[in-house]
């Protein structure tokens, strides 16, 4: 008998780490299950369909899969100290950071792990596959298993000719996160938002955990690693406080602004990639399959231009703070205008319209 809810992932796992953030926080009973093969084929497969982690199981039995989703669903059975702030800049500023760090941030964590941390990786990976084997055995099943994972690099933009931007951005990304969290406990004061679960998935699992990359955040920002341990080990859950007055702290203007500048340009090009395809595919429904990658686009990392693949699932995170703006009054839709135009971010008041995009079955399917 397992107490309330369970939760299938591992401490490797980059939105496994933002979930078990959340369940911490939120003082849900839980128990967490490791991934090994037997999970995937009992558990995951049949469940969700396709191999993929976080998922939690309530105690009605009903399966939850994708970080936003389970978290969402949780807030809503469990609505004491909310995670979403009620001020309409905050509350933007966190769904945004949630997007940053669910989908932007992957390009910095896998270079990180696959091509910093990768003998660790690989033992973790052998650890996950076949607990309490010989580390040989480990390390022949982690090099299998891994393959995928180490091989989504180029996908991700991930080459050689981009891995010095990735440094010198993320390390750009720990100098401001750093300043913020020198006088900040969270992003918006004393209590973790959906910006803060967002950016603790790769912050914690690749950036603070895997060794090479932990060492280089404690050195280089070691208010930032503090921030992961509050994040991982909550000093006063279901506690803390929003800011008053929906004050965004000048610290984390930088932060927005370097989304917008690095992600943004993306985002446009993958809402016109959509548009295209939808047109291309007009005779499919809604609920119709969208693929998980739409062909390849250039992008830009600080000076440099490489090829990645066109991510629609990003386009699905984006319609939150999407859809929040839209549902903003006129004085409320001029203070997230203000805060978006401090940040380089106009562009989402007018963003490109696209496909409206849903899950159906654990699937990313046209609405
Ligand atoms: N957007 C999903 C992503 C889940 C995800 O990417 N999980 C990774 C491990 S952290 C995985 O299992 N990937 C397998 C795959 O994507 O095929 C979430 O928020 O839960």
């Amino acid at each position: 008998m397992t107490l309330g809810y369970t939760l299938y992932g591992s401490e490797v796992s980059y939105f496994s780490g933002k979930v078990r953030a959340y369940l911490r926080y939120k003082r849900i009973p839980f128990s967490e299950v490791l991934n090994t093969p037997d999970v995937y084929r009992n558990v995951i497969l049949p469940r969700v369909g396709w191999p993929v982690i976080p998922v939690v199981i309530t105690p009605e039995d009903e399966t939850l899969q994708d970080s936003t989703e389970i978290i969402d669903e949780l807030e809503k059975r469990f609505p004491a100290a909310p995670i979403y702030p009620t001020g309409v800049r905050q509350r933007l500023a966190a769904l945004l950071l949630e997007v940053y760090g669910d989908e932007w941030l992957k390009i910095t964590a896998m270079h990180y792990r696959w091509n910093r941390n990768y003998d660790f990786a690989i033992a973790e990976f052998g650890k996950m596959s076949l607990p309490g084997k010989p580390a040989e055995l480990q390390r022949e099943a982690g090099l299998k298993i891994s393959k995928p994972f180490a091989g989504a690099l180029p996908f991700l933009g991930v080459t050689p000719n981009t891995e010095a931007a990735i440094e010198q951005s993320y390390e750009g990304l720990l100098d401001e996160l750093d300043v913020h969290f020198k006088a900040h406990e969270f992003l918006f004061g004393t209590r973790p938002s959906i910006g803060d679960f967002g950016l603790v998935g790769p912050l914690y699992a690749h950036q603070y955990r895997d060794p090479a990359s932990g060492e280089l955040m404690k050195a280089r920002a070691p208010h930032v690693a503090k921030w992961v341990e509050r994040m991982m080990t909550p000093p006063h859950p279901k506690g803390g406080e929003f800011l008053p007055r929906d004050e965004i702290p000048e610290t984390l203007i930088p932060v927005l602004a370097r989304m917008m500048r690095e992600m943004m340009p993306v985002l446009v090009d993958t809402a016109h990639k959509l548009v295209h395809w939808r047109a291309d595919n007009a005779a499919l429904e809604s609920g119709a399959d969208v693929p998980r990658a739409l062909g390849m686009h250039e992008f830009t990392l600080g000076n440099v231009k490489e090829q990645r693949a066109i991510f629609p699932f990003e386009l699905w995170m984006l319609q939150r703070p999407l859809d929040f703006i839209a549902s903003l009054e006129e004085d409320d839709k001029l203070r997230a205008a203000d805060l978006l135009r401090q940040s380089g971010g106009e562009t989402l008041m007018e963003f490109p319209a696209f496909p409206r995009l849903t899950r159906k079955n654990f699937r990313l399917v046209l609405a």
